[in-house]
């Protein structure tokens, strides 16, 4: 008994050896905590279901949440993280706009002994980590969705291809990781290629705009990659004001499986979409009641993701934002 009781006890300094030792703020274990939520904009449906995810949680655990929207700004999102900082907040859950503006809030959130909480977008890891700088990135992988698209594109065009990107946020961690993991398949194909790839900013009529732009530069475009749902449905308007013809002689993929985007699935305009979940409430909630009760939490903790074609639209509709 006595040495199973040093065991347990060794196992339990191990893991508040490996918070504390790697300088992380700790966070009371109580029944309730002041949470600030520093979201980046609320300009497409992913970010107002992402939101309305959290505000749903602040109820069912108890939160005293401050909530700020950044209005796709970083400068601004740095500005509302520092003001959560100064209200004194007990833990900070941040979607990081972009990988690197974001970087000195979460150091001086660290340095004020506030746990950092990264949700659905990611810092630059070479320069802050996981489990010293913050606590942990609640994520999906992003260049594995980007991969899924182009293997799914690659099988449907038997890897033919005049291709136009239409990219997210520059600078964010979705952004960059979805073009690296599409991108890559990509280039081991020799009869495709991408022939344009330019941001959208993750906005619907933004993507519209910049399709508009690109197809009198690429009228001979086959397919079109989106970064997610709403710049493809923009994309996919701007092909059809051109006399195109979407899931017939242009293809179109993407990434989110919001409501519209299964709804473009099923009728065909939209060839395929990576789900990329939005409702980061009940798994915020999770993480910091563990990490309270002194828990190691995984530097990632992966999202998983479904994957929607024409076969499953329809049965997998509800599950849209
Ligand atoms: C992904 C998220 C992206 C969505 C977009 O986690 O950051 O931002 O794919 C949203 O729809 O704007």
């Amino acid at each position: 008994m006595r040495v199973l009781k040093l065991g347990a006890l060794a196992l339990a300094m191990g893991f508040a050896m490996s918070a504390s030792a790697q300088g992380l703020p700790k966070l009371a274990d109580k029944p309730t905590y002041k949470v600030g939520f520093a979201q980046t904009e609320s300009n497409n449906p992913w970010r107002i279901a992402e939101t309305q995810s959290m505000k749903d949680a602040a109820n069912t655990c108890h939160w005293d949440l401050v909530y700020t929207d950044a209005a796709s700004s970083a400068s601004k999102q740095v500005a509302d993280v520092e003001s959560m900082i100064a209200q004194k907040v007990d833990v900070i859950v941040l979607a990081p706009r972009e990988e690197k503006p974001l970087i000195p809030a979460v150091m001086k959130a660290k340095k004020a002994g506030i746990p950092v909480i990264l949700i659905d977008r990611n810092v630059d890891q070479s320069v802050a980590k996981a489990g010293r700088d913050y606590v942990t990135f609640i994520g999906s992988d992003f260049i594995d969705q980007g991969r899924r698209v182009g293997e799914w594109l690659v099988k449907t065009t038997g890897g033919k291809g005049t291709i136009v990107e239409l990219e997210g946020t520059t600078g964010s961690s979705p952004a960059n990781d979805r073009k690296k993991g599409f991108d890559d398949v990509v280039k081991a194909q020799p009869g495709m290629k991408i022939v344009a790839s330019q941001s959208g900013d993750f906005e619907r009529d933004k993507g519209r705009q910049v399709m508009q732009t690109l197809l009198q530069a690429h009228p001979d475009v086959t397919a079109v990659y989106a970064h997610n749902d709403e710049m493809a449905l923009g994309a996919i308007a701007a092909l059809e004001a051109a006399g195109k013809k979407p899931g017939q002689d242009v293809i179109v993929v993407s990434i989110d499986g919001t409501k519209d985007g299964l709804v473009a699935i099923d009728n065909g305009k939209l060839g395929a979409s990576v789900q990329s979940s939005p409702f980061f409430g009940p798994i915020s909630c999770d993480t910091i009641k563990n990490y309270a009760k002194g828990q190691a939490i995984p530097a990632w903790v992966k999202v998983s993701d479904k994957f929607y074609e024409k076969s499953n639209a329809k049965e997998n509709m509800a599950n849209g934002f």
